[in-house]
This record gives C-alpha cells, sequence and structure tokens, in this order.
C-alpha cells in the first residue's frame, strides 16, 4: 500500500546516469501549480567530461495568457547521497521563461524504453506531497511500449498520483514554426 510520504517514495536503484543520457519524449505528465510545459515535450540528457549531468528540455507553453512559444529550457544537476535523486537548477533560454531549483527523481527506467520521473515542490505539515509534477518519458515519440504499461502504472499508483497524469501530445509542430527566439 502507498502511505503518500514523499520521505518514502521508492526511487530507482543503482540509477547509472551514463544509461540514462540522450532523448526522451514525454508521453505523460502531471502538472504542478502554475506554469508548465503543454505538450510536445523533449528532455536530453549529458554527462559532461566532469561527470556531471545536464539537461535541455523543449515544450510549448503559454505566456502572459495567450503568448504561444517554444520554451527552450536547461537544467543542471546536483548530485544526492541517493544516486536517482537530483537537485535540478533549471533556466530558459529567454528570461521571460520559467526558473527555479525543483527535485528531481527518476523512479524507474529500463534506460531504453522507459523512465518514471518525480519532483515535488512542495511537502505539506503531514509528509505528503502538496505542489508536484511529474513526467513519464519514452524513448518513442509515439508512447508506450504495451508491456511497460503495467510497470508505470504501478509506480503513478506509488506516487499517489494515479488517474492525474495526461497524454502529452507530440505533434511535431515546435520544429518548423513555434521557435520564434532562435530564429
Ligand atoms: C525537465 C527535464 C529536464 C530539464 C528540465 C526540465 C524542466 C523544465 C521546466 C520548465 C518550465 C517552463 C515554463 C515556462 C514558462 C524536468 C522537463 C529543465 C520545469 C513553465
Amino acid at each position: 500500500a502507498q502511505d503518500c510520504q514523499v520521505a518514502n517514495i521508492q526511487v530507482m536503484q543503482n540509477f547509472n546516469k551514463t544509461m540514462y543520457a540522450g532523448t526522451w519524449y514525454a508521453v505523460g505528465k502531471k502538472d504542478p501549480d502554475g506554469l508548465f510545459l503543454l505538450d510536445n515535450i523533449v528532455a536530453t540528457f549529458s554527462i559532461g567530461e566532469d561527470g556531471k549531468m545536464t539537461a535541455t528540455a523543449k515544450g510549448r507553453v503559454i505566456i502572459l495568457d495567450n503568448w504561444e512559444m517554444c520554451a527552450e529550457m536547461f537544467g543542471t544537476f546536483e548530485e544526492t547521497p541517493e544516486p536517482a535523486k537530483f537537485k535540478m537548477k533549471y533556466w530558459g533560454a529567454a528570461s521571460y521563461l520559467q526558473s527555479g531549483n525543483d527535485n528531481h527523481w527518476v523512479i524507474d527506467t529500463d534506460y531504453d524504453n522507459y523512465a518514471i520521473h518525480y519532483s515535488c515542490r512542495v511537502v505539506d505539515t503531514d509528509g505528503t506531497c502538496l505542489d508536484s509534477y511529474s513526467l513519464i518519458f519514452s524513448r518513442h515519440p509515439t508512447g508506450l511500449r504495451a508491456e511497460d504499461q503495467p510497470t508505470v502504472t504501478q509506480k503513478k499508483l506509488e506516487l499517489c498520483l494515479l488517474g492525474k497524469y495526461r497524454r502529452v501530445p507530440h505533434t511535431g509542430e515546435l520544429i518548423s514554426t513555434k521557435r520564434p527566439q532562435f530564429l
């Protein structure tokens, strides 16, 4: 059973960031409070020569109520005693995008097909999470393989977020038309 205590959430054992590197397509997401990436979310993780993990992420956002654009985001990761738990400092290519410092936990992954990310921003007084976001990643933009779905569902349940995810469409429209700041 799940007690929904943030401190009791199980993360990926023996997490290997080198195997995790590369491109992941978000196929499902649970949003945090406030603004977040809407769709076409693609993240690429890299390991530098110093062994540190960094990432870039792109996604469609709507800011200022009705201005749609492609957010190009960057993240640097600080390691913790638990290999699958990171602190992520993030910012946008443009200053009006969001920046911050989030937890970044890898809950489960097989490295080749799926990964489950979780971030709790605010822990409530009772130890449960008051403001979280979570991304279900696939190596394939088309979605999860059927055989990975039961594992992902089980992990959503353990995160106390079952039923709170939405599908993340990949329409490819960012590539050609929604990149005003980089053209
Ligand atoms: C993540 C993958 C690893 C790199 C980064 C990620 C998070 C990005 C955000 C972006 C929010 C942007 C907004 C813009 C208006 C976890 C996807 C940086 C939280 C809201």
